[in-house]
């Protein structure tokens, strides 16, 4: 048995964390996904990738290996880090394992019977997470489904003539955190432009149900459901392709003015921080920033929840590194004093807490 130290922080026995992981169709059991999670923390990405094809030469479909097995490791991988079991090394380690896996997986199976469909799947532009787009690739591609996988961030203006030579059934974009939707939609405006349809999804968008707010033309929640869009649209391309216009919002250089006056504040009323020095000064300032640019996501899509769902997730996720929640009541607070921008101040105010900073 490989030592997983103090073992999975999620239950992994559990069935479906969200909708690529389903579990497999064949019982793998947990044996299997714990010694893949060894070998992703321990570095090990020939002993992973040679688990992978031996469970396809089993008689495992590449999507059952990415839904029973790759999804609910990255998962464990974020999880660990988000408790603090994990450092930022370690996460970049074992997704480095998950990654060769699936190449090595991907080499192992074939394509399925071809499909009239193509596709081209990106990241949102400034989003990094490449891996969900990259298993959404290949379960398309075991469909039959031809794609052109872009990788991380893909900036619009390079985009553009890749469409236009490539002329894909679709244009498929994730988005995993909600600090990409402009990225979403400078992408879902530049697949429009030249008449070809979009869709969106990822854990940034799909739970929130933003997808058409984005500028997708059809809204399917899972990969089975993405498969089915691109054979009709390969039949029956749509005919209106409505663009996503974003409410104005603040912009990045007046963020970064608004960290700079809430440090201040909380300076003035917290002798702590007022004795930080110039690199820890500068680091709280980019968490301020990183709070109000978690505003700005909630304010361009009129989802409050947004951020909620944010606060949520940042109070935790300090807890766990021993920083007690009043720290960000505290920041949210200093923030309040100092956005002038009406729906980012809106935001912030429904999400506090009241703590005087002073
Ligand atoms: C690996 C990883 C990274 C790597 C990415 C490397 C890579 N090559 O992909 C790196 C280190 C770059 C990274 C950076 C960051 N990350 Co990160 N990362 C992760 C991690 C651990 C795994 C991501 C992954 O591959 N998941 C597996 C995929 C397949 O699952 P999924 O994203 O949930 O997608 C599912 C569905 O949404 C659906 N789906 C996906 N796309 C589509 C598309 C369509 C059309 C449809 C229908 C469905 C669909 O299929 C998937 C499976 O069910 C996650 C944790 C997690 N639970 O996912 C955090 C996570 C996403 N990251 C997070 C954060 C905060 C960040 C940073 C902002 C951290 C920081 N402060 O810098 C940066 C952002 C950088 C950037 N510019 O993008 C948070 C987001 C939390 C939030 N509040 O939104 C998470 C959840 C970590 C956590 N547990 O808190 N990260």
């Amino acid at each position: 048995m490989t030592d997983l130290g103090r073992g999975p922080v999620t239950d992994l026995g559990r069935g479906p964390v969200t909708d690529l992981s389903r579990g497999p169709v064949t019982d793998l059991g947990t044996d299997t996904l714990l010694r893949f999670l060894g070998y992703a923390q321990s570095g090990d990405r020939r002993a992973a990738a040679s688990l992978a094809v031996q469970l396809l030469n089993e008689g495992l479909t590449i999507e059952d290996l990415i839904g029973g097995v790759l999804v609910p490791a990255q998962q464990e991988i974020g999880e660990r880090w988000y408790r603090n079991l994990a450092t930022v090394a370690d996460e970049h380690l074992s997704t480095a394992v998950v990654q060769a896996a699936l190449e090595a997986a991907s080499a192992a199976s074939a394509m399925g019977p071809p499909s009239r469909a193509t596709a081209v799947v990106a990241c949102a532009e400034g989003d990094w997470h490449s891996l969900a787009p990259r298993f959404l690739a290949e379960i398309l591609e075991a469909s039959g489904i031809r794609v052109s996988f872009l990788g991380a961030s893909t900036p619009a203006d390079h985009l553009s003539g890749f469409l236009a030579d490539r002329r894909p059934t679709a244009l498929v974009v994730t988005c995993s955190v909600p600090l990409y939707y402009e990225g979403v939609v400078r992408l879902t405006q530049t697949a429009h432009t030249l008449s070809i349809p979009v869709l969106v999804g990822g854990r940034g968008v799909t739970p929130y149900g933003l997808a058409t707010r984005l500028g997708a033309d059809a809204d399917p929640d899972a990969p089975a459901g993405v498969v089915a869009q691109l054979e009709q649209w390969a039949q029956t391309p749509p005919t209106a392709l409505v663009d996503a216009h974003l409410s104005e919002c603040i912009a990045d250089a007046d963020i970064d003015e608004a960290a700079i006056a809430a440090f201040d504040v909380l300076a003035r009323g917290l002798p702590l921080m007022a004795a930080y020095d110039e690199p820890q000064r500068d680091r709280t300032r980019e968490d301020l920033a990183y709070i109000l640019r978690f505003a700005r996501a909630a304010v361009l899509v009129g989802r409050n929840q947004v951020f909620s769902d944010f606060m949520d997730w940042q109070r935790s996720l300090l807890s766990a590194r021993s920083v007690p929640p009043s720290a960000l009541d505290a920041g949210v607070a200093a923030l309040r004093q100092v956005v002038t921008h009406p729906q980012v101040a809106e935001v912030l105010v429904r999400a506090s807490t009241v703590v005087d900073p002073g």
